[in-house]
């Protein structure tokens, strides 16, 4: 393979030491200037244990001032990313001066500016990009910060309490925090800005009261609310279900319009993108509203699980982030539907981290060897990582689990930990064997679970055959059993229930009888999705329908909705490559007919069935895809459905679209997009609602309706959309994403023409990732164009990302590297690409190592 990089080097857990030096407190002063912000650094080093190593520091972007030792000036070594101090003293204060440009630093990393306020970002290496540091988990210290700023900077913000403000000379002024918990360098934050703030209080179940402190750009404070309550929600939560209580005198969220990520849980200062914190009806939908609640109870979560107990080393994300994605799944599950809930984690594995680990970057939940840690920040880490987090909450039950995470923080608190620490807690604390368990964490891959029954009449016996097997790539070892909790319920044919139990499978091949079984079966398998497996069962539409009707997990109704749907899109796909017509048995039309008409289901339930799987989701159940025939196959199932149902989704529509609630709504949207596409169209009925809509859910419904059905009428709405709201950055975000998704030649010339909006900016992350990122990752028809257009569209995307945001342009390559099942020709049309990427003079960490991965593939 051709290459002009120096190939970076990767780290590998096996190599894990423990620090060479403490550092136990560190006393940071800043003086902000925009291009040439002063950071003064002064550490207690202490040498941990006995040995004549050099200290060797992280750093990045960093102009050294000054270097001294016990207050004198010392000789450094400065080496590409590192700075070496030799010396022979066991414990010393080491002072180091800097500067740094933060206007300049469009990585979002370290320290830098969104609109004119200062702030950071510094997990995972982002600290180094402040001040040359240990920066690494396991080094804890406590942490000192004054700041300096122009009064204009209204709001000088860090970790902790704040100890000390005042007045400086010309027109400057100054604050001073103290955190008293030892905190790693990824947690350390700063923020300087005027900002309108939100406060409020909490008061805790020891009865401390807690300030509430949210920060906005100006102007926006009636949009900050709902952060505000989604927080308290979330602070009264975690004392009641996990007996955890918030332990500073403040708890600070600012949030801010330039971020690469969600949010980030520095102890004490949040900082958030201002997309999962501004909402109100007008200009947010009810998701956002769901969003934001679940990521403030995320980020808030990981006061513990993150913080007051961190990961020894990068390796180890999972342990923060599988934990605290479980948490504030059950916390948006205690609080909302928990069927729907689960239904979008499940979607997130089988669309998404399926993809994944079918890919160029599989990894375990665990990695064992990274390049860029940036790039870990997966769904394998989080969301297979909280599966793997449920399922020992499924071994251990409600009070097993508690008594394990009383004992991690019994145990840990204060350190720095793996994730077998947190498996021995848990071990430790119900006394179930979880050795075969651990395998989850250092396997690779999506086991595929296959099942077949039998059942003997005259016995009354029914027997499951159960195998297991985790695909082996090149390089790996050999991959052995999971312990699988294998969720299941026996039905009759006429929908009651005969059994529902959870299985424990173990063995690579492992048989299950039931006794007393007098009649035949219809299986419901894998329950709630209680394993991250693929599964294999050959369903009769029969079954399914009942499934679909009678299953007591209402999620696994909603499973056998997709297996239906799937089935019919499979069966036409094939039907296409052998030149035959399309069909569609009026036994599915029927079942969809079902929930259309349901009085009993629960509203926000239909929705999610009558969405119907998507193109990705199609994709991850093959291992080859003939991606054309699939398009138009699915096209056909929904447009048959909705054509042959369309009076009683119009009725359905009629009646639902005046019920003021999410789910309802949700519902109603899903009707209006089946109404669109439909035989009709219903123009007139998009535009009322969209012009009559009193709140962004409907008038989004509407529009993204307009969108998916070609409607003569989706023109004019966009534009009057973007009339209403030009100058609100986060609604016309939507506005990009929709137009990223129409499904018609053009829209590159288009996605060109979105780029010179006065609204979009390169520099922005939400931006980037609206318009461009869902090109690549929704539009499949068109960004999987024959010729190749949309591919070569998006790598000159990435190669200007590179150089100013290497972060967000690994995060957008994502569908560009997935190619593994796609055709020989479009697979060599993305290579080509790649091999462009790859000749770049200054292409990334970030990129050389998912590059050179994709194409080793
Ligand atoms: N811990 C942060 C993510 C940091 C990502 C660094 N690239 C947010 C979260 O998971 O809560
Ligand atoms: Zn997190």
């Amino acid at each position: 393979m051709s290459q002009n990089v120096n190939q970076p080097a990767s780290k590998r857990l096996a190599d894990y030491r423990a620090p060479a030096f403490l550092i136990p407190e560190l006393s940071l002063s800043f003086r902000l200037v925009p291009t040439a912000t002063i950071v003064t650094a002064c550490s207690r080093v202490v040498r941990n244990g006995a040995h004549n190593e050099p200290l060797v520091l992280d750093g990045e972007d960093l102009e050294l001032l000054e270097a001294s030792i016990n207050g004198q000036s010392v000789a450094v070594q400065q080496q590409p990313g590192k700075l070496l101090l030799e010396t022979d003293l066991d414990e010393f204060e080491l002072t180091l001066v800097t500067r740094i440009n933060p206007q300049d630093n469009s990585t979002l990393e370290g320290l830098y500016m969104s609109d004119g306020a200062y702030c950071t970002q510094c997990e995972a290496e982002g600290f180094r990009r402040i001040t040359y540091f240990l920066d690494r988990p396991d080094v804890l210290a406590k942490y000192n910060v004054r700041i300096e700023a122009p009064v204009a900077f209204k709001y000088l913000l860090s970790n902790g309490n704040k100890v000390d403000s005042g007045e400086l000379e010309d027109g400057w002024h100054y604050a001073c925090w103290q955190d008293p918990f030892p905190k790693p360098s990824y947690l350390f934050a700063l923020v300087a800005g005027d900002m309108d703030l939100l406060e409020d209080s909490f008061c805790t179940v020891s009865g401390r009261n807690v300030k509430l402190q949210v920060f906005v750009d100006k102007g926006n404070l009636h949009k900050a609310h709902h952060a505000m309550a989604s927080l308290k929600k979330a602070m009264a939560w975690d004392e009641h279900r996990f007996g955890l209580e918030y332990d500073l005198d403040i708890y600070m969220i600012v949030a801010v319009d330039f971020f690469n990520m969600g949010a980030m849980e520095n102890k004490g200062l949040n900082i958030f993108n201002t997309k999962y914190v501004l909402a109100d009806e007008q200009s947010a939908t009810d998701d956002d509203f769901h969003g934001i609640e679940s990521v403030i109870g995320h980020e808030y979560f990981h006061n513990w699980t993150g913080d007051r107990v961190t990961c020894r080393d990068w390796f180890q994300l999972s342990l923060k982030e599988g934990l605290t994605v479980f948490r504030d799944q059950e916390f948006s599950s205690d609080v909302g539907s928990r069927p729907v809930n689960r239904i979008h984690a499940i979607k997130v594995i089988k669309n998404q981290q399926f993809a994944e680990d079918a890919g160029p970057m599989s990894h375990p939940i665990r990695p064992e060897e990274v390049i860029e840690m940036n790039n870990f920040y997966t769904v394998t880490v989080y969301n297979k990582g909280a599966e793997v987090i449920r399922m020992m909450h499924t071994l251990l039950g409600e009070e097993g689990f508690q008594a394990g995470m009383k004992l991690y923080f019994a145990r840990h608190d204060g350190q720095a930990v793996t994730c077998d620490d947190f498996v021995q807690a848990m071990q430790d604390a119900s006394g179930k064997d979880l050795t075969q368990f651990r395998r989850w964490y250092s396997q690779a891959g999506t086991p595929q679970v296959s099942v077949t029954d039998s059942f003997d009449t005259d016995a009354g016996i029914y027997r499951l055959q159960l195998t297991q097997n985790t695909p082996q790539r090149p390089g790996e070892p050999a991959k052995l059993p999971l312990h699988i909790p294998f969720s299941l319920e026996l039905l009759d044919c006429q929908g009651n229930t005969l059994l529902n139990e959870v299985l424990d499978f173990t063995e690579a091949e492992q048989a299950f009888e039931f006794t007393g079984i007098h009649t035949p079966v219809v299986p419901s398998l894998l329950q709630d999705f209680s394993a991250p497996v693929r599964l294999d069962y050959q369903f009769t539409v029969e079954q399914l329908l009942v499934l679909m009707a009678h299953a007591s997990s209402e999620v696994a109704r909603w499973e056998a909705s997709v297996t239906l749907f799937s089935q019919a899109v499979w069966k036409n796909v094939a039907r296409l490559q052998q030149q035959q017509g399309m069909v569609l048995d009026n036994r599915i039309i029927d079942g969809f007919r079902g929930v259309i008409l349901s009085d009993g289901l629960d509203h926000a339930l239909a929705a999610e069935i009558l969405k119907m799987p998507s193109v990705s989701t199609l994709m991850e159940q093959v291992s080859e895809v003939a991606l054309d025939a699939l398009l138009c196959a699915r096209d056909y199932v929904v447009d048959s459905i909705a054509t042959a149902c369309e009076e009683e989704v119009l009725a359905r529509y009629q009646v639902l679209h005046n019920i003021d609630d999410a789910g309802s709504r949700a519902f109603g949207n899903a009707l209006l997009t089946l109404l669109a596409r439909g035989a009709d169209g219903h123009e007139a009925l998009l535009e009322r609602q969209f012009y009559h809509a009193t709140n962004m859910t409907e008038a989004l419904g509407a529009l993204s309706a307009a969108v998916e059905g070609n409607s003569d009428c989706r023109d004019a709405l966009l534009a009057a959309f973007e009339q209403r709201w030009n100058k609100v950055p986060l609604v016309m975000d939507k506005w990009f994403s929709l137009q990223a998704n129409i499904n018609a030649p053009d829209v590159l010339q288009r996605l060109q023409q979105l780029q010179q909006h006065p609204a979009f900016s390169m520099g922005n992350p939400n931006r980037v990732r609206a318009l461009l990122g869902t090109f690549a990752a929704a539009n499949v028809a068109q960004f999987h164009r024959a010729d190749g257009a949309g591919y070569r569209f998006m790598t000159e995307i990435i190669k200007q990302l590179n150089s100013s945001n290497p972060q967000v342009a690994a995060r957008i390559i994502t569908p560009l590297i997935q190619f593994g099942k796609l055709d020989a020709q479009r697979q060599q049309q993305i290579r080509q690409c790649l091999q462009q990427l790859l000749a770049l003079p200054d292409l990334s960490r970030d990129l050389y190592e998912k590059v050179t991965k994709a194409l080793q593939a």
